[in-house]
């Protein structure tokens, strides 16, 4: 290993020269006046591109335009959310339920927005947590998480939340392989014990419900990342590997002793087919499924018991293993479904498999041996080509649309442009610096959005003011309209991203206006008329069901509270205008402040301990008289 990261280090430094050199710039990156030009999105000018980005460890999904790279929004997924009280309200609480109990916070790394016919419907948007492993779907008519889906058997829920191109599933690997079921077992015994768990979602095409199809039951490697067939491959799912090898700790020592890894090939139509002939065994399986519902205004949170296990080995012709050198990482198809990439992390080259090859080698029925019941392929078979890229540690690809794909080199700090079918290197650029994922909008379906190019950068340096030893990431703006990527900005991110997904603005602009309807709202604690409100006991609970409108609360003077009381305020905000939300905090109260949108109602618990007259106020600036609106509520004794 001594000897390669040299190698790594030297043929890298030699890279970062001849690279920079090529470049029109400064070795640091500085620009020329028309890329501000390219990036400035005048006053009361909208951008063109929205921008999901993952928040990584801050667990949630920020949202950006392009090209300016202004940030919009950050939506609460995984994480308490102090801001809206996400996970803190009564309402929200139950959308962070686990079978491990209240989990509020995770690392989220891949969004995926929804699909029709293999292209952008702008319908949800899907994400990932990894470390307690769950998918989120985002309503992107609310902009807010709608429904979370556990996922038993998984651990290190890291190669998903990718769809299907009529987001028939939205799909979940596991990075590591784990008993199945979990129990207590020597962890060297992991080889040819443990299982790595590959779960088909299926979402409901009307609303979008989740619920767990099937889980394939697969050895013991680590499934990376993963990517589903289109077009002409629509019906299958690809999935990277490595640690094919098993071992159970991964000292390079041992993982990367097998030249190739492999890439997963699973045909999830044959599979279903299988499953919905009775196929599979229902397995135990504890998992929280959490639902929050628009016009009740209130998450749900139901165990699920078991679920439908798939063993490969089980349906002949639907899961086969390509070779693949050196511990692939990023799996992605191209546009037309023909090609899929495996980027060997610690490779150089790209490794290209051809679909078409693909289906033709299984047919012909002639592989190289088999592990686990899996036919493996031989690579010559499937190969389509080669991409001699120069760079080094190979991540991730996306697609323009216009035949050239564009790969991120961790190592070697750059995107480079190459041709899908000649594998000709036609461009390449710096990025500021080791970047991971690289997005362009849509360019994860049949029809990419070929203008821009962002790559995220997980490491900042010296591209902003310091901020002391901790900065936030970095996301690089390419212009891609041309032959030759340029280089137009740089703007900071939130948490870590890993991927992103970006759409038209105006796939999604018009329907984000929406308001929740006051005379709708079904919340079993809402004020939907003037005189609803009112202060109701029942034990040592009181419920106090209180309106908002600029820029009061009613009732405003609240008395009969008792030290051990448990106050719940269902705050519903009658205000029926696009964006005017009211807040609402009182002195002590130790979960967090609520903000409440027009024509919603949300529940803060309040448990005083203190004997007083407490004030409340609105905490979301909503007229002139927002200071006004405030309140008292009398603590007497018990
Ligand atoms: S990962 Cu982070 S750079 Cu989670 Cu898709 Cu590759
Ligand atoms: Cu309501 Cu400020």
């Amino acid at each position: 290993m001594k000897i390669y990261n040299h190698l790594i280090l030297t043929i890298g430094a030699a890279l970062m020269l001849v690279s920079c050199g090529q470049q029109n710039q400064s070795s640091n990156g500085a620009l020329s006046s028309s890329a501000a030009e390219k990036v400035y999105v005048a006053p009361g000018e909208q951008d063109e591109y929205y921008a999901f980005l993952s928040g990584g460890y801050s667990g949630n999904l920020t949202v950006y335009g392009l090209p300016s790279g202004r940030m919009f929004k950050e939506i609460p997924v995984f994480s308490q959310f102090p801001t809206s009280g996400y996970g803190y309200s009564e309402e929200t609480v139950p959308m962070l339920n686990t079978s491990h109990g209240f989990v509020p916070w995770d690392d989220a790394h891949h969004p995926d927005i929804s699909q029709t016919n293999g292209e952008l419907d702008g319908r949800w948007i899907f994400i990932n947590g990894n470390n307690t492993p769950r998918i989120a779907r985002i309503d992107l008519s609310t902009f807010e998480t709608a429904e979370i889906i556990e996922v038993p058997n998984s651990a290190g829920n890291h190669s998903s939340s990718f769809i299907t191109e009529n987001t028939e599933y939205v799909v979940a690997g596991t990075r590591f392989s784990v008993p199945v079921p979990q129990r207590d077992m020597p962890i060297n015994e992991y080889k040819g014990n443990f299982k790595g768990a590959l779960t088909f979602i299926s979402v409901d095409p009307e609303h979008g419900h989740m619920a767990i199809k099937f889980q394939l039951l697969m050895p013991g490697f680590n499934y990376d990342l993963s990517h589903p067939g289109r077009g002409k491959s629509h019906g299958w799912f690809f999935f990277t590997t490595y640690n094919t090898e098993e071992a159970n700790s991964l000292l390079e020592v041992n993982a990367s002793q097998n030249d190739k890894d492999f890439i997963a090939a699973i045909n999830w139509k044959k599979i279903e087919e299988y499953v919905n002939n009775g196929g599979g065994t229902k397995i135990p399986a504890n998992y929280a499924h959490n639902v929050y519902d628009e016009h009740s205004h209130t998450g749900t949170s139901t165990m699920r018991k078991e679920v439908l296990t798939v063993d490969p080995t089980k349906v002949p012709g639907a899961v086969f293993f390509l070779p693949t050198p050196k511990s692939p990482h990023g799996c992605d198809v191209d546009p037309t479904g023909q090609y899929i990439i495996g980027n060997g992390k610690l490779s150089a080259d790209l490794t290209v498999h051809s679909f078409d090859k693909m289906i033709t080698a299984i047919e012909g029925g002639n592989f190289d041996g088999e592990a686990y019941g899996i036919p493996i392929l031989k690579f010559e078979d499937v190969l389509a080509g080669q991409v001699k890229s120069g760079g080094l540690g190979p991540l991730h690809t996306e697609f323009d649309g216009k035949g050239n794909a564009y790969t991120t080199f961790f190592i070697s700090s750059e995107v480079v442009k190459w041709q899908l079918g000649t594998w000709e290197v036609i461009d390449r650029k710096p990025t500021y610096y080791s970047v991971g994922h690289l997005m362009i909008p849509g360019g994860n379906s049949r029809k990419p959005f070929g203008k821009y190019v962002v790559a995220m950068n997980k490491i900042t340096k010296d591209r902003y003011l310091p901020t002391g030893p901790e900065m936030e990431h970095s996301a690089q703006l390419y212009d891609i309209s041309g032959d030759k990527m340029e280089l137009i900005y740089d703007f900071p991110t939130h948490g870590e991203p890993h991927y992103a997904a970006g759409c038209p603005a105006e796939l999604l602009a018009p329907k984000s206006q929406k308001i929740y309807r006051l005379d709708e709202n079904r919340h079993p604690y809402a004020v939907t008329s003037a005189d609803g409100s009112k202060v109701v006991r029942d034990g040592n609970e009181v419920h106090v069901y209180m309106s908002t409108i600029r820029s009061h609360f009613t009732p405003d003077n609240i008395e009969g509270i008792k030290v051990g009381d448990k106050v719940y305020f269902h705050i519903t905000n009658h205000e029926q205008d696009f964006d005017v939300p009211h807040g609402f905090a009182i002195l002590g109260q130790n979960s967090s402040e609520l903000l409440v949108m027009p024509g919603q109602t949300k529940t803060s618990v309040w448990e005083p301990k203190d004997v007083g007259v407490w004030p409340f106020y609105c905490t979301d600036f909503c007229s002139a008289l927002h200071q006004e609106m405030q309140g008292y509520v009398r603590v007497s004794p018990a």
